[in-house]
This record gives C-alpha cells, sequence and structure tokens, in this order.
C-alpha cells in the first residue's frame, strides 16, 4: 500500500512543479519520495505517515532553538492577537533593528524584507548604486538566493540537478557577474587586476553551506576584505545561513573580519519568513526613501515575523547556547567518522558552531572541485538508510546540517549508533 507522503506527492506533482516549493526538498539528489511532514516539536519531525524523525535539516537553519520553541510559538501568538500586517511601521521592527545593530559590530542601519534572496538582491542593487559600478564577484558553488545575478554557478539546489547557472537570467545580467574560486584568493586577485575599477562588489558566504559545508582558510576573507578596501568594492558577507547560527555575531564575530553589507535570514525570523540586509550607515542612507536605491516590500518587516525573531534572539542569549551547540555538533561529527573509520569508509566531517559537513571522502574539501568528487553514491546510501531508521539528513550531499540547541546528548548518540549498521554495509560494499 502507498504511504501518505508518496500518495501526497503524486497529488502535488500535478499542482506543483516537481511537487515542491523549493527544489532540493524534491530529493533529486538522493531518488525516492520526499517525506511529507506533519509536525515538529524540538529536535524531532513526524510524517504525514506517523513516523517520527532525529532532524537534522532544522527547516534548513531557522530552527536553532529547536522547532516549536514554546517563547516564540508564545510570541507568534500574541503579536498574531495584534493583527497579522498594518503596511505601517512598528515598535516591533523597531526592536528588531535595534537587537541587529547592537549584536553585530558592522551594523550601523538594516533595512528587514522578507527573505535571504530579497536581502542579497537588494544588498547588490545597493552596492551597485553606491559604487556606480555593474560588476559583482561571488564564488563557484555559493548560493546567495535565486536572484538573476547570482544563479551564475551557484550551489544548492542548483548542484542538486547538475545546472549551476539557471535558464531565464539574460546573459546581458550574467555578464556582469564575475565567478571567483571558493578559498582560492589568487582567483579574486586575478578577476580583479583585470576588472577592478568596475567591481561593485564581492558577495561571499563565509562558511559556503551551499555546497555542503566548506570552512574558509585562513587568510582566505581577510584577503577578500583587503581586495575590496582597496579597489573601493563592496565586500558583503552572505549570513543568511551563518548569522546568528556560528556564534552570538556570527562569522565577523568568528573572524573579526567587519564587512560593508551583511545579508540575513533564516535564525532572525525565528522559523517565519524575514530577512534584512545592513551595514555602515555610509551605505545604508543611500537606501530608499532617504537615498536613490529603491527597495520595498509590502511585508516587509511582518510584526508576527518579527516578534518570532526577536523571541528566537532572546533565546539565544540562554547561558551556555553557542557551546551546547558546538559541543553536539561536533560530537555528531565525529561520531559518525569514528564509526566509518572503523568500517573502511573514506569519510569525514567539519563543523562550525551549529551547522555541520559530512563528505564521502577522506578530509574535508576545501573547493568547490574537491567537493564534487565526494563519492555521491555512498551519500545517497546513507542518506536513505539513516532516514529508515529515523535520522533526516538534508537530502542532497551538497547542504549543510544543522543542530538545535533541542538536540539532547542522547539525540546525537542515538544518530551515531544507528549509523553502525550503515556504515558497516557502505565498507562491505552494499
Ligand atoms: N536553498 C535551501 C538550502 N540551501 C533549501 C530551502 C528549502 O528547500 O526549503
Amino acid at each position: 500500500m502507498p504511504s501518505h507522503s508518496e500518495l501526497l506527492f503524486e497529488r502535488a506533482c500535478k499542482v506543483i512543479p516537481g511537487g515542491v516549493n523549493s527544489p532540493v526538498r524534491a530529493f533529486g539528489s538522493v531518488g525516492g519520495v520526499p517525506r511529507f511532514i506533519a509536525r515538529a516539536q524540538g529536535a524531532r519531525v513526524w510524517d504525514e505517515d506517523g513516523r517520527e524523525y532525529i532532524d537534522y535539516v532544522g527547516s534548513w537553519g531557522p530552527a536553532i532553538a529547536g522547532h516549536a520553541h514554546p517563547k516564540i510559538v508564545e510570541a507568534v501568538r500574541e503579536a498574531a492577537l495584534d493583527g497579522l500586517s498594518f503596511g505601517a511601521p512598528t515598535m516591533r521592527e523597531v526592536k528588531m533593528a535595534e537587537a541587529l545593530c547592537a549584536r553585530l559590530p558592522s551594523m550601523d542601519m538594516v533595512r528587514l524584507v522578507s527573505s535571504g534572496t530579497e536581502a542579497t538582491m537588494s544588498a547588490i542593487r545597493l552596492a551597485r548604486g553606491a559604487t556606480g559600478r555593474d560588476a559583482i564577484v561571488k564564488f563557484e558553488g555559493c548560493y546567495h538566493g535565486h536572484g538573476d545575478s547570482l544563479l551564475v554557478k551557484a550551489g544548492s539546489g542548483l548542484l542538486t540537478f547538475g545546472n549551476p547557472s539557471s535558464a531565464g537570467v539574460p546573459e546581458d545580467f550574467a555578464r556582469h557577474t564575475l565567478v571567483a574560486t571558493y578559498n582560492d584568493l589568487a582567483s579574486v586577485q586575478t578577476i580583479f587586476a583585470e576588472h577592478g575599477e568596475r567591481i561593485a562588489a564581492v558577495i561571499v558566504e563565509p562558511v559556503a553551506g551551499n555546497m555542503n559545508l566548506v570552512r574558509p582558510v585562513p587568510g582566505f576573507l581577510e584577503g577578500l576584505r583587503q581586495l575590496c578596501t582597496r579597489y573601493g568594492s563592496v565586500l558583503i558577507f552572505d549570513e543568511v545561513m551563518t548569522g546568528f547560527r556560528v556564534g552570538p555575531q556570527g562569522m565577523q564575530g568568528v573572524t573579526g573580519i567587519r564587512p560593508d553589507l551583511v545579508t540575513l535570514g533564516k535564525v532572525i525570523g525565528g522559523g517565519m519568513p524575514v530577512g534584512a540586509f545592513g551595514g555602515c550607515a555610509e551605505l545604508m542612507i543611500q537606501v530608499a526613501p532617504i537615498g536613490a536605491v529603491y527597495q520595498a516590500g509590502t511585508l516587509s518587516g511582518s510584526p508576527v515575523a518579527v516578534a518570532a525573531g526577536l523571541a528566537a534572539l532572546e533565546v539565544l542569549d540562554t547561558p551556555g547556547f553557542y557551546e551546547t551547540l558546538e559541543v553536539r555538533a561536533r560530537t555528531l561529527v565525529q561520531g559518525l567518522a569514528e564509526i566509518a573509520e572503523a568500517s573502511g569508509v573514506p569519510f569525514s566531517g567539519d563543523s562550525i558552531g551549529g551547522m555541520f559537513g559530512l563528505y564521502f571522502a577522506e578530509t574535508p574539501p576545501q573547493t568547490y572541485a574537491e567537493m564534487m568528487r565526494c563519492d555521491a553514491l555512498s551519500f545517497r546510501r546513507f542518506f536513505h538508510a539513516m532516514l529508515d531508521q529515523g535520522h533526516a539528513f538534508a537530502p542532497s550531499p551538497f547542504e549543510a546540517g544543522f543542530v538545535s540547541f533541542a538536540h539532547s546528548e542522547a539525540d546525537i548518540a542515538a544518530t551515531i549508533s544507528a549509523s553502525e549498521p550503515v556504515f558497516a554495509a557502505l565498507g562491505r560494499g552494499m
């Protein structure tokens, strides 16, 4: 008998392209039918067939406090009772802007939007408007949402489907996007030597999280900062994924590097749709209505989403929050790696704060090319065998994983222990 997920997927495919509202969810790179999720609580999700999973997707990052955290749900309930949307300024959004500027050293001013894609698109427009230049530099395998200029050699779902540059992006737009190699400063220097005077911005995920997880090598981000300063280009840290995830000040806190603009999303919405871009006042005062760079949105600063985000930020202040997150993520990847090694499976892992990467390769990849050499078939087998036992990882070898504050030591131990027969079978070539 078909499962509820199978029946729902069949129905969905008739009325939604690919049956999903965001491509990676379709299980394209692992095969099979996506599990339709009915509800979630803490570190767990339950599908429409009533199966329970320890969840390492975390809504792709936002669920840092755990799903349906009581404080966040209560904040949403209270805000909803006051009205869902006004299209007018609110006290909550001022509090949110103040909280973000207080937490991030590089941020004097911030504009709230409704998604990470909107944040990166708007940051690029601001950089272009402020510099009067058209070109931007991005990195192969980095993903910054689905704005036209950024869908060139991108990561995430585009890698899943083997088409790193989207159809529908005019060649005239794409030619303004110069693509460099992540963790290869020389490739950026070469681009600047030739095009430096026309480069408006460099946009980078300070930890790449959309070609699996790739940690920046020492000197890489520092080098980008120096190049941007030298050429008068805007350095944009896309911290939609890393913001408040790898530490209380995101990667700018971890590295001490001050980008000119930062984009945020995920965690700052507490599970509701929110994004933000912000930075130094000199740049931000160029945004409409005080400046000439237009940016707007009917639901921008949604009172309910902002209430969720403010509650999430409060949860982050729980003593020991980041230490716990870091220990859980590190314990998970080390535990899996030890079992893989004992089974003779080439495997490694890495983690930064509450995000992690799992690689079917001897050592963690440092570049897009190295990532592409990981064993995708073994990942696929691992993914399904773990899912069948109730441990849900992202359905693609090109996505980072996430732990939440709700993951207990016992959850992590259960996942490590469930991996034993899986790695043993992989080691036997099954
Ligand atoms: N682009 C997201 C992962 N990096 C996936 C979002 C989703 O499918 O919800």
